[in-house]
């Protein structure tokens, strides 16, 4: 047996495609189900469904063989372990759920005159290791809180100066009266797979990959 883990939501949407590549269908549908486990076409596979963080923790400690995780998912994962996420290959980079990382402030704060000025921001933000190094590369001095959501809100109550969170269309800023002023980083799904898993299950694993491979999107 095969086991995927997979976040509900854009992350399972967008590798139904790559699934499909590998001539593997999803048997149910994760949005009207409330099984954690779902079944496909092939005896061989299993999809388990996993909070979006909790995707590489599977991998990595063997819950799933493989997984798709979002690359400010790992980079906060591999951080959280001391830099050691260790029994885990990134063989690729899907190229999908993409998005990029951003630091937002409300619409009349001088973000530009802030940084100058040197004055210490206040930065709220899930993200707090990308958030953390992108300020000391900068030489900016901060100080982060942590959010675990609706990071949106924190510039609006005061909580914070500004954010970093993720950005695609840009229309959770607009309508809360935030902009964008600066792009930390583009961000992909990757395919991350347990090493141990692709020894003991190196065929059917490999043309996995390999159907993935050839099915990335441009
Ligand atoms: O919800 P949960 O806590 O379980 O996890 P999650 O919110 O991380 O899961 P999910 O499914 O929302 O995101 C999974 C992965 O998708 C993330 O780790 C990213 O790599 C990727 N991704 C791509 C995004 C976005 N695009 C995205 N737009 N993740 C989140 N967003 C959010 C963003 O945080 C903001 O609140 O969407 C809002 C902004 O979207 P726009 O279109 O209004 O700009
Ligand atoms: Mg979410």
């Amino acid at each position: 047996m095969i086991t995927l883990a997979l976040s509900k939501g854009r992350i399972f949407e967008e590798t139904l495609p790559l699934l499909q590549a590998a001539g593997i269908t999803v048997l149910e549908d994760p949005e009207k189900s409330r099984k954690l486990i779902l079944a496909t076409n092939s005896p061989e596979v299993q999809v388990v469904l996993v909070r979006a963080s909790d995707v590489p923790t599977y991998v990595q400690y063997g819950g799933a063989d493989l997984g798709v995780a979002g690359r400010d998912v790992l980079i906060e994962h591999n951080h959280a372990l001391g830099g050691n996420a260790a029994g885990m290959y990134q063989p690729l980079d899907l190229n999908i759920a993409r998005c990029r990382m951003s630091v937002a402030v409300r619409d009349d704060f001088d973000y530009a005159r802030a940084v100058k000025q040197g004055s210490r921001i206040r930065v709220a933000t899930k993200y707090t290791e990308i958030a953390r190094q992108h300020f000391a590369d900068k030489g900016v001095h901060v100080d982060l809180i942590k959010l675990y959501g609706s990071m949106e809100l924190a510039p609006l109550t005061g909580l914070a100066d500004a954010i970093v969170d993720l950005v695609s269309t840009g229309n959770t800023l607009k309508a809360n009266r935030l902009v964008e002023v600066e792009q930390i980083m583009d961000i992909s799904s990757r395919l991350v797979v347990n090493q141990a898993a692709l020894k003991l299950k190196r065929e059917p694993l490999r043309r996995m990959i390999d159907a993935f491979a050839s099915a990335i999107p441009k």
